[in-house]
């Protein structure tokens, strides 16, 4: 499949000022007319111009009120091409289009009795015949038709300018969206759907009108997504000086959607997942979820909308930068510290891996087959730690002066990541061409530190290095200016002061390969606190002994630091216990050390406990290791576990009684409820040691629950349990919830993660069971996915989970293209791996390739993975 390059743009030869759709929905037979006003741009006449269009049955072609000859244009797979087009002229076609028949959830389509669309990222050409580019401005109006019955309600864009009735039981719903945009954010919707509504008035003193649409019996499961909104708005007011610009603000939630919601202008789509939530049905990560989700769509209407893309290179320019704007909104409002340390823990997991392979690419990418392949964790996570370096290097006031120059410069317009990085320094007078590099280059930098306390001199002295591993089509890799934000930490715990200008913190910069600072008046001898509150997106080889890093890990105030000491030691000892599995027979004294001081702190935020509490991922550990030791990993955590809950066992059992409480949604009973399933989970690997059984205390917490935070985590303990029965567990989860397809999905994955070794067995039978649906991508996740992350099933020595799973998204691609390349991506990570596994993953990515109708998606993942 050919590659598009970022080099090759080239600007519209025309504008479409104006489009007028009229559609007229019917599952089978949908018919889309489209009115476009076209004018040219370029000075020199073009010999063809070239719409986009796929999938369209042309019905009718007219220009100028005339109907085309059929010499003055062409229809191929691609689209339409018309021969010598005139400076302006207007040019009418009418489609026909299947919205049922639409597995691929992209374009319009009608799923679970709605009709809904999806056209980031080029969607809209299987819509109408368009020019489908996000640089291609244009003011829509669309009028909707559609039956009364089954969509008595009919939504697009913008506002609502009439509607009426017609004849056979139809009726229309004109719109009109006075912001010229592009086609990726346009959207529309017919079904019947009941609202939730509120209303938010601006800072300026404008009524919005807000509106949820579910299905009736949802309503009451909407006002965690209502909050949000609100508070989104609000924020993104006072921090950003944002305000709203419509009168009306729609969200649709559907449970048949590829991505985790979308931004079209003033209506937005959301996988049900990011919207419903009652105690009942979803866990506090659930609701965490929502709220960040829907700020993110929220903040997009400044930050992708009305400041958009010139090309879809660009994409970490609206998906970076609106990244960082909600994970520093969930910071606000919540525990900052708590937040930081997911979205660090998010990162690790998904882009650290992907910068490590061979999916690795910039956060601006050079070249790309298949565009909706790099809606990444390196154009999203990455892109986010670039912004928030950006702001760490300008401060919030300099960063907010950049802000504002670039919505002043750009809004309205299609634009580019250099011109974000203008504005920054534009509004600073800031020099940040080195820091450019960071969008060019892919790879996770590693940074090496070194000191030496001199106590004759009092100095403190600190050595940086950098260095990036190649990543392909890169082999040389430039130094990146890194913001590494320090302390230095004495023996009495407190921070000193630096160089005696008075500051306890400091942001140094390492450009070079190598540089190095020394403090002076340092009375003490010194322990370094680096990368506080992880201020670049690096790995951070520290040479710390055991101790220094468990003092640190009770005494360090940033918070993030604190939780990475603690990891650091949890990492060091479950490496020694995968190398040499004996070794996991005791408790290292300086984890122990750092784990008591946790547990013994009563005073603490619980949800920070939790997380200083909680182990490294398997996949952390591996990602650490060169040849990832699946089963040897899984064993040593699984032993780490139980000696923790073993050693403490009294503590853990002393917090799970004490942490009973009422069922609240604050934060602080958010962090209780997380602590106490943390402490829950220890008393059940304690179970290894003891005589008691701790899986009663999980079944009793599993029937008695009036929330699902803790019945999931019951219910995932019991499930998840190598030697547990949990038959009568699962058939009462799944008899409870049948009705709750969001809590379905979880009975399904919490199945497919299990370490157990009946669980492909298992797996198999999921996908026949009744409520497994291949067109639901929630669906399909919770299987295929939650399977790709359950390392000793999927990694099995013997290849039968990678042929088994193969097969699997050989059948989705034909459903789903976009959901099968994206599940497919962990096959990439074969080098990671001994060489039988090696061969196996190898073996799965031919028969994928060998797939008759391989899809473009698909085609370019396995391309990539194993070139
Ligand atoms: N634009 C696709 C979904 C999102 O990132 O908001
Ligand atoms: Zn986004």
């Amino acid at each position: 499949t050919p590659l598009i390059h970022r080099s090759d743009y080239q600007p519209l030869a025309y504008l479409i000022t104006d489009i007028v759709l009229d559609v007229h929905l019917d599952p089978d037979n949908t018919e889309v007319s489209a009115r476009l006003h076209f004018q040219r741009q370029s000075p020199e006449p073009v010999e063809e111009l070239h719409l986009d269009g796929e999938g369209l049955e042309l019905l009718e072609i007219r220009q100028d009120g005339q109907t085309l000859p059929e010499s003055a244009y062409r229809v191929d797979d691609s689209g339409l091409t018309l021969f010598q087009p005139a400076v302006e002229f207007i040019l009418e076609t009418r489609v026909r289009i299947h919205p049922a028949a639409n597995s691929a959830l992209s374009g319009l389509y009608h799923a679970g009795g709605q009709f809904l669309t999806q056209c980031e990222a080029e969607g809209f050409r299987r819509i109408t015949y368009y020019l489908d580019r996000p640089d291609c401005l244009a003011k829509f109006t669309v009028t909707l038709h559609g039956p009364q019955q089954t969509c008595p309600v009919l939504l697009a864009n913008g506002n609502c300018v009439a509607q009426g009735e017609e004849a056979g039981g139809l009726h229309w719903a004109r719109w009109e969206d006075p912001y010229p945009k592009p086609a990726y954010l346009f959207a529309m919707v017919g079904g019947d759907l009941a609202a939730m509504r509120d209303t938010f008035t601006t800072q300026s003193g404008r009524q919005v009108a807000l509106e949820i649409y579910v299905a009736e019996r949802d309503l009451n499961a909407c006002g965690q997504a209502m909050e949000s909104l609100k508070r989104a708005m609000r924020w993104d007011e006072e921090v950003y000086g944002r305000e709203y610009d419509l009168d009306r603000y729609m969200i649709v939630a559907t449970d048949s959607f590829n991505m985790g919601a979308m931004e079209n202008k003033g209506l937005n789509i959301f996988n049900s997942k990011y919207v419903l939530a009652s105690p009942e049905t979803a866990t506090d990560t659930d609701y965490l979820g929502i709220e960040s989700v829907i700020a993110h769509e929220y903040f997009h209407n400044w930050t992708g909308n009305r400041v958009t893309l010139r090309d879809w290179f660009q994409l970490s320019l609206k998906e970076g930068l609106t990244v960082f704007r909600d994970q520093e909104f969930s910071a606000d409002m919540n525990s900052r510290g708590v937040q930081r340390i997911g979205d660090v823990r998010r990162l690790r997991a998904a882009q650290f891996p992907e910068d490590a392979g061979p999916l690795a690419h910039p956060v601006r990418p050079d070249a790309y087959s298949e565009i909706n392949n790099f809606y990444t964790a390196t154009v999203y996570e990455k892109g986010a730690e670039l912004v928030r370096m950006l702001h760490t290097l300008l401060g919030k006031e300099g960063f907010r002066r950049g802000t504002d120059l670039y919505f002043e410069r750009h809004d309205g317009h299609a634009v580019t990541i250099e011109d974000f990085v203008e504005a920054l320094e534009d509004a600073n007078h800031a020099d940040l061409s080195r820091f450019r590099t960071w969008y060019a280059q892919a790879g996770t930098p590693l940074v090496k530190a070194q000191g030496i306390y001199d106590p004759k001199a009092q100095t403190y002295t600190l050595t940086l290095s950098q260095s990036t591993p190649p990543t392909p089509g890169q082999s040389r890799k430039e130094p990146v200016p890194i913001p590494v934000r320090m302390a230095l930490i004495n023996t009495q715990g407190a921070k000193t002061a630096l160089d005696g200008c008075g500051d306890h913190e400091k942001v140094l910069v390492l450009e070079e390969a190598t540089q190095t600072w020394t403090f002076t008046e340092q009375s003490d001898p010194v322990i370094p606190s680096l990368l506080r509150g992880f201020s670049a997106p690096v790995r951070l080889e520290n040479a710390l002994d055991d101790q220094s890093r468990s003092f640190l890990a009770c005494v360090d105030d940033d918070p993030f630091n604190r939780w990475e000491s603690t990891q650091e030691l949890a990492l060091q000892a479950l490496l020694a216990g995968v190398q040499n599995p004996g070794t996991v027979q005791q408790l290292p004294d300086a984890l122990e050390r750092a784990l008591a001081a946790t547990l013994q702190d009563g005073t603490m935020d619980p949800a920070f406990r939790a997380e200083l509490l909680s182990l490294p991922s398997e996949d952390y550990i591996g990602e650490q290791m060169p040849v990832i030791a699946v089963d040897a990993i899984h064993q040593a955590r699984d032993a780490l576990l139980s000696h923790i809950g073993h050693h403490f066992h009294d503590a853990w059992l002393h917090l799970y009684h004490d942490l009973v409480g009422a069922y609240a949604r604050d934060g602080l009973s958010i962090g209780r409820r997380r602590l106490r399933n943390v402490a829950l989970s220890y008393l059940v690997f304690s179970d290894r040691h003891r005589e008691d059984d701790m899986t009663l205390h999980a079944r009793q917490q599993y029937v008695q629950a009036d929330n699902m935070t803790d019945r999931l985590a019951a219910f995932q303990l019991l499930v998840q349990h190598p030697l547990h029965d949990a038959e009568d567990i699962l058939m009462d989860f799944y008899q409870k919830w049948q009705d709750y397809p969001l809590v379905i999905d979880k009975w399904f994955a919490i199945q497919a993660m299990a370490p157990r070794a009946d669980t492909l067995r298992q797996v198999q039978h999921l996908l026949v069971h009744p409520a497994f649906d291949w067109k639901v991508p929630n669906r399909v996740r919770a299987v295929l996915g939650a399977f790709t992350v359950n390392p000793t099933v999927f990694h099995a020595a013997d290849g039968s989970g990678y042929a088994f799973f193969a097969e699997q998204i050989r059948r989705l691609d034909d459903i789903n293209p976009q959901t099968a390349a994206r599940l497919a991506t962990p096959l990439s990570r074969w080098q990671r791996y001994d060489d039988v596994r090696q061969k196996a993953m190898i073996q799965a990515l031919q028969l994928l390739a060998a797939k008759p109708h391989l899809s473009r998606d698909l085609a370019e993942v396995i391309q990539r993975a194993y070139p």
